[in-house]
């Protein structure tokens, strides 16, 4: 029997290692991305901006914001269902997915695990609803890879804490309305919660990008800004804070780019489908099929591998080596299908009408950002020789 499908996920029988809510919820998350966000991805990426402040009660709505997070207006989901969501909306866009990642998976995650009770009170019931905005500033200009060198610095002088010094590449911070601001202190480091109008804060918008451009990026420049004590994250006062917080956005990410790719090879499957070459269709070569078929197997690969990440977290075993294992596997999976899907596609592959060459690009950040593939390297390489190499 000849069966064919644009789905590639099929190979595997993905879909029946999932439970009724898990494909229920997944489900409803396609349904959102294809009327809310997929008609207006291209224009968004063209214009090299989002509509945040529109989008964020939308996916709020949606129960995407701090989905696996529990109480304080957070729907409480599985990690498995949370994944399944950033596939969806990865499929569409990275940019999308990065929003829901930097909002829910760093900055409510930092004040919902790192915060006090007031704190968790004050923001997450309208972060979860999307109504106010976050960020999460870690890196810098000359600290990237390597936190630990920030050079920003908060001082202490009485009730107030005094901070100086510029964060880098800072998803939404042009827009956020508070901003979780890691910094170095005499006693290690902290993080701080700053409201946008802060006296001294300030976040100028990132121009120009190649990759990413469906999302908006900014600075955070800290000058003589005072925030009281009652702004500090209370339960953390090393780099551990912001590196658990790094766990739960990588974890989204492992699903997130494999959603990327299957949208590329969808799109590849359709066009060879259709596109005629030398008197036939493009899919009936056998190059054209080698190609296909070698990236779902990738594809299938990789999602299986997220899927056990998926149920390892939700039994609360996931090990942070284990999340670099993942988010090496799919960052370096769907940036490689991406490349090749935009081969199939020929010329036509080279705008913005076809998904793959937008996907690829998008995934040169996604490769970089949230520990670079290079940082996973060293990662693994660390669990398993047991040897520090970073330094
Ligand atoms: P090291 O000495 O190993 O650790 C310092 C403290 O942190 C703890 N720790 C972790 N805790 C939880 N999860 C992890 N993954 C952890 N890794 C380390 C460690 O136990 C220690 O705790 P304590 O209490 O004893 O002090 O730190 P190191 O300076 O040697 O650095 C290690 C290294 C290189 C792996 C780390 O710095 C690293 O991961 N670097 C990459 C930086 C990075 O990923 N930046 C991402 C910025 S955010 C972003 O990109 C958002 S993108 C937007 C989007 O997601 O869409
Ligand atoms: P560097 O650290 O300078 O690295 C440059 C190269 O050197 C890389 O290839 C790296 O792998 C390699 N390298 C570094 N150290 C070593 C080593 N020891 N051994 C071998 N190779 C090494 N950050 C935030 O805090 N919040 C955000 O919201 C955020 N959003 C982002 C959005 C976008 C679109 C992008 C592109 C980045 C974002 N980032 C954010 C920053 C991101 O986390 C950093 O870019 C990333 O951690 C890498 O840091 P860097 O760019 O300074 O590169």
């Amino acid at each position: 029997m000849t069966v064919s499908t644009t789905d590639p996920l099929t190979l595997s029988s993905f879909d029946g290692l999932l439970d009724d809510e898990e494909r229920m919820l997944r489900d409803a998350v396609t349904d959102f991305a294809h009327s809310e966000l997929a008609p207006h991805v291209q224009s968004w990426f063209d214009a090299g901006t989002l509509p945040a402040k529109e989008l964020g009660p939308k996916f709020g709505e949606l129960g995407a914001l701090g989905m696996h997070l529990e109480g304080y207006g957070c729907p409480g989901a599985s990690a498995v269902s949370y994944g399944l969501a950033c596939m969806e909306i990865e499929a569409v866009d990275s940019g999308l997915r990065s929003f829901v990642s930097v909002q829910g998976s760093l900055a409510m995650f930092a004040i919902h695990h790192w915060g006090s009770e007031e704190q968790k009170e004050k923001y997450l019931p309208g972060m979860a609803a999307g109504t106010t905005l976050g960020c999460f500033g870690l890196t810098e200009p000359d600290a990237g890879s390597d936190p630990a060198s920030m050079k920003t610095r908060a001082t202490r002088e009485g009730d107030e804490w005094i901070l100086n010094g510029t964060k880098m590449w800072i998803t939404n911070s042009p827009v956020a309305d508070v901003a979780v601001v890691w910094a170095r202190t005499e006693d290690g480091y902290a993080g701080f919660i700053v409201e946008k109008g802060t006296p001294g804060f300030s976040a100028p918008e990132i121009h120009k990008k190649l990759s990413l451009r469906a999302s908006i990026t900014g600075e955070i420049v800290l000058d003589n800004c005072r925030v009281p004590d009652s702004q500090r994250l209370p339960k953390v006062s090393s780099l551990r804070g912001p590196l658990t917080c790094l766990n739960e956005a990588r974890y989204g990410i492992i699903w997130g780019a494999l959603g990327a790719a299957r949208d590329c090879i969808t799109t590849a499957l359709e066009y060879t489908n259709t596109r005629q070459v030398f008197g036939k269709s493009l899919s009936s070569f056998q190059l054209s099929q080698a190609k296909l078929a070698d990236m779902s197997v990738e594809l299938n690969k990789g999602v299986l591998l997220a899927l056990q990440l998926g149920r390892l977290k939700d039994q609360h075993k996931l090990e942070p080596h284990q999340v670099s294992v993942g988010k090496l596997n799919s960052t370096r999976t769907a940036i490689a299908i991406a490349r090749e899907c935009r081969t199939l596609l020929g010329a036509s592959g080279i705008t913005l009408e076809y998904s793959p060459l937008r996907h690829a690009n998008n995934l040169e950040s996604v490769l970089t950002y949230e520990g670079t593939a290079e940082m996973h390297q060293l990662i693994i390489g660390k669990a398993l020789t047991g040897e520090e190499a970073f330094r």
